[in-house]
């Protein structure tokens, strides 16, 4: 266990501290000039990174806002839509980038569980016309962050991305979690994003690295991204410090995130328990927990004050909806802890 310090700290997974392994890869790491694709480390990160999902090619991105910003500019001119699901990150926490940068407007579709469906994409596809913006991308993410977590199936991701392509529209994942997305499907990252035209995924949340994310595409569109990376001031220099860590994260991480779904599955049967609380832990696939708190009568900002003053962090995303999520920095006996601080939190 690599607990860093005395907090229980359920706010993200991307709070994790480098492993002592991750910290030598650091200090001993072969570097080079990356803006002259000289760093041999961040190389070969790209290249394995690209092996992994099963593309041509990868691109290091200091941020996984800065893959999905790339990927959007990719993949859309001026003035076109970007159909996103309405809770989806790149709409609601990218401080609105693919207006500011690429000139889209989002066109998001609620969707009661999180998962996008062609047949809901099909209603808002709009080809160019007097009084339409046209499509330009369809943006999937997986797994769904503010859904709780929730895994769009492969059979899904495939039939949009085919209707997609029939169309002549690129399909962009943001699988900022997507190995956990793959643990919980039992298949690898690679058949997952086959049909994708482009991948982010993160180093720095479920994987454990202190920093950087992926892009992943054709050849053509990487050397492209590469070009928007340098105009976003993501030309990053000896930046093999950065990918040695990252190396780690993506060969020994995918392998221990059955770990966090157990745990997280844990919390949300302990909530569950909780007078007040509303969660459905049979809806709890991998690490994140989106749960409702409007019935303790407490508004969740309060429960997470109350929370820390024990001990506990976790966010709340609205006045009643609170989010926990569980990486390598929280064990069993951590969360078994997060539970006994929330009962008490909730009680007057
Ligand atoms: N998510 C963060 C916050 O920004 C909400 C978190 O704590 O979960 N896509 C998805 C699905 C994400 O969850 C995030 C980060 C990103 C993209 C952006 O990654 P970074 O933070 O590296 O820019």
């Amino acid at each position: 266990m690599n607990q860093p310090t005395q907090w229980i700290d359920l706010r993200s997974d991307t709070v994790t501290r480098p492993t002592p392994e991750m910290r030598r890869a650091m200090a001993e790491a072969e570097v080079g000039d990356d803006v002259y694709g000289e760093d041999p480390t961040v190389n070969r990160l790209e290249a394995r990174a690209a092996e992994i999902l099963g593309k041509e090619a990868g691109l290091f991105v200091p941020t996984g806002s800065m893959g999905n910003t790339i990927a959007v500019k990719l993949h859309t001119t001026h003035g076109q839509e970007v159909i996103c699901e309405a809770r989806s990150h790149v709409m609601n926490y990218e401080l609105a980038m693919m207006a500011w940068f690429s000139g889209c407007l989002a066109r998001p579709i609620p969707t009661p569980d999180g998962i996008l469906r062609w047949t809901d994409i099909r209603k808002e596809y709009r080809p160019l016309h007097a009084h339409f913006a046209p499509t330009g991308l369809i943006e999937l993410e997986n797994t769904h962050n503010i859904a709780g977590g929730v895994v769009t199936p492969k059979e899904v991701i495939d039939e949009i991305c085919d209707e997609a392509h029939n169309l002549g529209l690129k399909v962009h994942l943001d699988g900022a979690r997507i190995f956990n997305a793959a643990t919980y499907l039992g298949i690898s990252a690679a058949e997952l994003c086959a049909k994708a035209d482009t991948v982010m995924f993160c180093l720095s949340k479920g994987l454990g690295a202190p920093v950087g994310s992926l892009l992943v595409g054709t050849r053509e569109d990487m050397a492209r991204a590469r070009l928007y990376r340098k105009r976003l001031g993501g030309g990053m220099r000896q930046a093999g410090v950065l990918a040695a860590p990252g190396l780690i994260a993506l060969e020994r991480m995918p392998q221990r995130l059955a770990e966090d779904h157990a745990n997280a599955r844990l919390l949300a049967e302990g909530l569950a328990r909780v007078r007040g609380i509303s969660i459905d832990p049979a809806k709890v696939q991998t690490n994140i927990l989106v749960f409702d708190v409007s019935a303790t009568g407490l508004e969740s900002f309060e429960i997470s004050r109350r929370l820390k003053e024990r001990g506990v962090l976790a966010n709340g995303i609205s006045p009643s909806l609170m989010r926990m999520v569980t990486h390598f920095d929280v064990d069993r006996a951590g969360c078994e802890r997060a539970l006994e601080a929330m009962e008490q939190a909730v009680r007057y």
